[in-house]
């Protein structure tokens, strides 16, 4: 039995396995259960225990070295067809074009509000979105009992002490921090995300953008306002935008404002969007409350100043004729791959 083993060894390194069909054919007569190992296993069962010993020894060193040569044969087999396939790749096809980002409309436009005003001397500040009660309503003249302050209209943040904070409801707050650290003249704009506790729908979210603008200097008037933002819609929609002013009420101006400017869908003939006035409100103002100055330690008698507050996605709406304010906040790529400005 042991010549016989030796024998088979020889045969089996002698035996050539080039592809899948000849490992299996291998396989096959020398692995399987029926195969000439488990036979040779058979027959190692009648032998003296004596025998068993050095036979048994060789019959494991034959099992050993036919499954290597199966499996060296097998990983020979997989590398070389790898290899046929590589052998298709051709490297002197163009690469994929590389997909760059863009902005997103709200930045778009914010970037564009931030350029209309610096052109014409406004200083970009920032603040914190986390603001403090004083900040975000003591300071501009909100009433302590001012529907505002309730947790229905603003979001209120946990805190253990006296302390109250919450999430600014207007960029107001960066403006009121500027006016208690520099002198008299101030002119600043103040972009940033606001937060209000509002039901969401296509016309109100509970965070959305602002470009809040100030102007705090001797001899400043309402003249001076109306001037300013009618050069800014000039700039945002083109020459030939008409604006008008409707008295309104806000507690940190005297007196106050809404502007209005031609409806750009229908062009002032009357539309659903205007619906069929030809205007469409987009901002409030007005001039600085006496109290407000003061809270900031500004001389009230010897300083004015003008004030505005413009919704960035209202901008935006009318600009790219968008419908629907909750598009600006799901970050579908449908809508916001039509805004092709690059980064
Ligand atoms: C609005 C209306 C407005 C202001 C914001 C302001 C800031 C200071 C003092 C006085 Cl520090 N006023 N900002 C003034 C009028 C209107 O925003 O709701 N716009 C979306």
């Amino acid at each position: 039995m042991e010549e016989k083993i030796k024998s088979l060894l020889e045969e089996i390194k002698g035996f050539s396995i080039n592809n899948a069909d000849e490992a299996e054919k291998f396989r096959l007569k020398y692995l399987s259960k029926k195969g000439i190992i488990a036979s040779l296993f058979e027959e190692f069962k009648a032998l003296s225990p004596e025998q068993r010993k050095s036979t048994g020894k060789l019959l494991n060193e034959l099992k050993q070295a036919t499954e290597l040569k199966l499996d060296e044969a097998k990983e020979g087999i997989s590398t070389q067809s790898k290899a046929s396939t590589d052998s298709l790749l051709d490297l002197s096809l163009p690469a994929d074009p590389l997909t760059i980002g863009t902005r997103h409309p709200i930045s778009i436009v914010k970037k564009q509000m931030n350029d209309i005003f610096t052109r014409i001397g406004f200083v970009v500040s920032d603040g914190p979105e986390i603001e403090d009660d004083w900040h975000n309503f003591g300071a501009l003249n909100f009433p302590a009992d001012h529907p505002a302050r309730d947790m229905q209209d603003t979001f209120f943040i946990e805190s253990k002490g006296d302390e109250k904070w919450l999430l600014r409801t207007h960029t107001s707050s960066v403006q009121i921090r500027v006016m208690e650290t520099q002198e008299p003249p101030i002119r600043i704009i103040a972009p940033g995300r606001v937060y209000r506790n509002e039901t969401i729908s296509a016309r109100a979210h509970c965070q959305f953008h602002m470009v809040e603008g100030l102007y705090v200097d001797e001899n400043v008037s309402f003249a001076d306002l109306k001037q300013t933002l009618y050069y800014f819609v000039k700039e945002m929609f083109g020459e030939n935008i008409e604006i008008r002013f409707r008295p309104s009420f806000f507690p940190f101006t005297e007196p106050s404002a809404e502007m209005d400017i031609t409806c750009l869908v229908c062009g002032g003939e009357g539309c659903p969007v205007c619906k069929h006035s030809g205007w469409v409100e987009i901002l409030g103002c007005g001039m600085v409350h006496p109290n407000v100055l003061e809270n900031c330690k500004i001389d009230s008698t010897r300083y004015t100043g003008f004030a505005f507050g413009i919704g960035v996605e209202r901008i935006t709406m009318l600009k790219f004729r968008v419908n629907d304010l909750r598009l600006f906040f799901e970050n579908d790529m449908r809508f916001l791959s039509q805004f092709k400005q690059a980064l």
